[in-house]
């Protein structure tokens, strides 16, 4: 009730969210002005409507304005008479933000905006601009009579189902396409018998994974390697075999053919995306959409594609918002859309609905159809229609009004792969989408500016931007970004290639220490650099490892790039570590503190060890004709899509 009943008041797709739910619930038609029972229940409808506008009223500002002290305690800081530049940042206590009330010296960020009050007042704005509409329609709603709440719920139904009705048509017979031939999916044995053996283990550890999985999990979406048994997050609702799906190109390059063979054959049996699930329309278009269109380019099995462009097919509904951004989950039987409640106010999330260009393109492409390009292009559209506050793009948009919410920027979670997508969007046209490429190298150039920094030690990392305020954290997660840097270093402007060579060499290192300055050398979920520490998780919440993938995403672009061997060297650590303290009889596991001497186990295998982590760091050990990076895009969980050069002009996009 807290998540569905925020959504009435915010737009009308959102509104026939709810409504199709309760009516769903309450046997829809079949009970319409049939007595008083019937009258009692859409009483309590309105009841309902009444009592979720009064609680959006009392508890938005929470929900806008999360760390709205630390924007307070930014006016304060903005008055303080203690301000030193960045360039003299040394941390160390009083370096937080947060310490600002306490009315000790502190100092604001070169480059953040110079006035918070500035950026609270628009925050303020915002959220009086929502609250006012949100209102407004509670207010229209409630001026109609039960019986017309009622039918409009049944129309928006009837609506959602017919056109859902007329996609599926439209899909069921795919045109031949013309499939590149595959440059480097399968390739020699390095020559090198210490690489060559390497390269071995880890595709052990890849049998050891996936058995495991298969012995214990089969047809699940993941394993529990210490209890023996399925896990399921609620990413996937109920969508089933994740993790199958997730490693179907990884046992494609290891060439783990019989394994290949039975995780298509499930595919073929099982895979079954006709259930009534709430699914993660990010984590499904990433792991399953990006998982089925890999297999395809590197098999040509056309099981694979049908079963794509189905799964695509059923995840246009979450479009259909005022502003175009899709909604982050998507009822897939019922077609219906909301937000997390817990993203400023059900705002959409950038790293979420900006990554799912690749793919959509890829399955106009395999589709003949140019409605997944014409969506995702749409994003874009608002995007670049938006104002950036210093250039940068906040982590949440509304997909009603198709503004801002939170002045919140992240190149870690919330945000990260939006701007790997900018970069892989032009590289995997072939270079001709110079849109994406600006996009990209202007925000890498607002990063810089406000979000990077240099540690007393002479540490970089990307720190966190709230309101125009930094806060010096970095997240496993945003360690992928030395890759990115030096992936798109190549076609940077004048002069610049080689600076963005060196901020890939220096996150890598940043992230390489994250790993170093811990017990089980595996890096920590976030680490900081204040309160007197560099590269250290300083909160119990931010010591776990999970077996993510981005530091070594970064040694491996960074090997592709430089050959310079410290990266096989550090990813050989990793590999070591991962055998010493997450490997169990049952497979892998998480680590709930990478800081102890003793592994504490979260229990999970998760789907992306087999897809990233393995696959990354087996390409570290082979030569670079395996998968040319020339050739081949990594989408944001490691699956393989091909450079669409002159054929992309099939699937043109109508960019009205
Ligand atoms: C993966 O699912 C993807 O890499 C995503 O972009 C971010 N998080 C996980 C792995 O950490």
């Amino acid at each position: 009730m807290p998540v569905g009943g925020l959504l009435p008041l915010f737009s009308s797709p959102a509104g026939s969210g709810l409504g199709g739910g309760l009516g769903g619930g309450g046997g829809g038609s079949g009970r319409k002005g049939s007595g008083p029972a019937a009258f009692r229940l859409t009483e309590k409808f309105v009841l309902l409507l009444v009592f979720s506008a009064f609680i959006t009223l009392c508890f938005g500002a929470i929900f806008f304005l999360p760390d709205s002290s630390k924007l307070l305690s930014g006016v304060l800081f903005h008055s303080s008479p203690a301000l030193q530049p960045a360039a003299d940042h040394k941390p160390g206590p009083g370096a937080r933000a947060e310490d600002a009330a306490d009315g000790r010296a502190r100092r604001v960020e070169e480059g953040a905006p110079g006035d918070p009050a500035a950026a609270l007042e628009d925050n303020l704005a915002r959220i009086r601009e929502n609250h006012e509409r949100a209102l407004r329609e509670a207010k229209e709603t409630l001026q109609k009579l039960p019986e017309e709440i009622q039918r409009d719920i049944l129309l928006e139904k009837e609506k959602v189902a017919e056109e859902q009705r007329r996609d599926r048509s439209v899909f069921r017979k795919l045109p031949p396409v013309y499939l590149m031939p595959l440059i480097g999916p399968v390739d020699q044995e390095p020559t090198d018998a210490a690489v060559r053996n390497k390269r071995a283990k880890i595709k052990e550890m890849m049998k050891h994974a996936w058995n495991n999985y298969k012995r214990y999990a089969w047809g699940q979406n993941e394993l529990k390697p210490v209890s023996k048994e399925g896990h399921s997050s609620s990413l996937f609702g109920n969508f089933k075999g994740a993790t199958i799906v997730d490693a179907l190109d990884t046992l494609f390059i290891m060439e783990m053919k019989d394994e290949f063979e039975e995780a298509k054959s499930w595919v073929e049996e099982n895979l079954n995306f006709d259930v009534n699930a709430e699914v993660s329309v990010f984590e499904v278009n990433i792991r399953f959409v990006g998982g089925l269109l890999s297999a395809y380019y590197l098999s040509g099995e056309e099981i694979f594609r049908k079963k794509a462009v189905e799964l695509g097919v059923k995840l246009l509904p979450a479009f259909r918002t005022p502003s175009g951004i899709p909604w982050a989950l998507l009822n897939i039987k019922s077609g219906i859309g909301r937000n997390w409640p817990w993203a400023s106010g059900g705002s959409s999330i950038l790293a979420e609905f900006g990554t799912l260009h690749l793919e959509f393109i890829h399955l106009s492409y395999l589709s003949g159809n140019p409605i997944f390009a014409e969506k995702v292009m749409n994003i874009r559209r608002v995007l670049n229609n938006l104002e950036k506050p210093q250039g940068l793009y906040p982590n949440y948009l509304n997909p009603s009004s198709g503004q801002w919410a939170q002045y919140h920027v992240s190149v870690g979670g919330l945000g990260d792969s939006f701007y790997e997508y900018l970069l892989k969007s032009w590289l995997m046209s072939d270079k001709t989408d110079l849109e994406a490429k600006k996009m990209y190298f202007d925000a890498v150039k607002a990063i810089e500016t406000h979000l990077i920094r240099k540690s007393s030690n002479g540490l970089t990392y990307i720190a966190e931007w709230k309101g125009g305020l930094l806060e010096h954290k970095m997240g496993h997660l945003t360690c992928f970004a030395g890759g990115m840097f030096a992936l798109g270093a190549h076609d940077a402007p004048k002069g610049l290639t080689e600076h963005y060579l060196q901020l890939g060499t220096e996150i890598a290192r940043t992230c390489h220490e994250s790993y170093n300055r811990t017990f089980m050398k595996l890096g920590p979920e976030a680490f900081r650099f204040d309160g007197g520490v560099e590269a250290i998780a300083t909160r119990q919440n931010e010591k776990y490892y999970i077996l993510r993938p981005e530091v070594v995403e970064t040694y491996m672009y960074m090997w592709r790039l430089t050959h310079d061997p410290k990266y096989r060297k550090w990813a050989w650590e990793v590999v070591e570590a991962l055998e010493n303290h997450c490997r169990l009889k049952g497979g892998y596991s998480g680590l709930r503190d990478v800081y102890l001497s003793r592994e504490s186990y979260d229990d999970v295998q998760q789907s992306f060890f087999l897809a990233e982590t393995l696959k990354y760091l087996y390409l570290i050990f082979s030569d670079d004709d395996l998968l040319p990076l020339k050739h081949w895009i990594f989408n944001t969980e490691a699956h393989l899509l091909p450079v669409l050069s002159n054929n992309i002009k099939k699937a043109e996009v109508n960019d009205q």
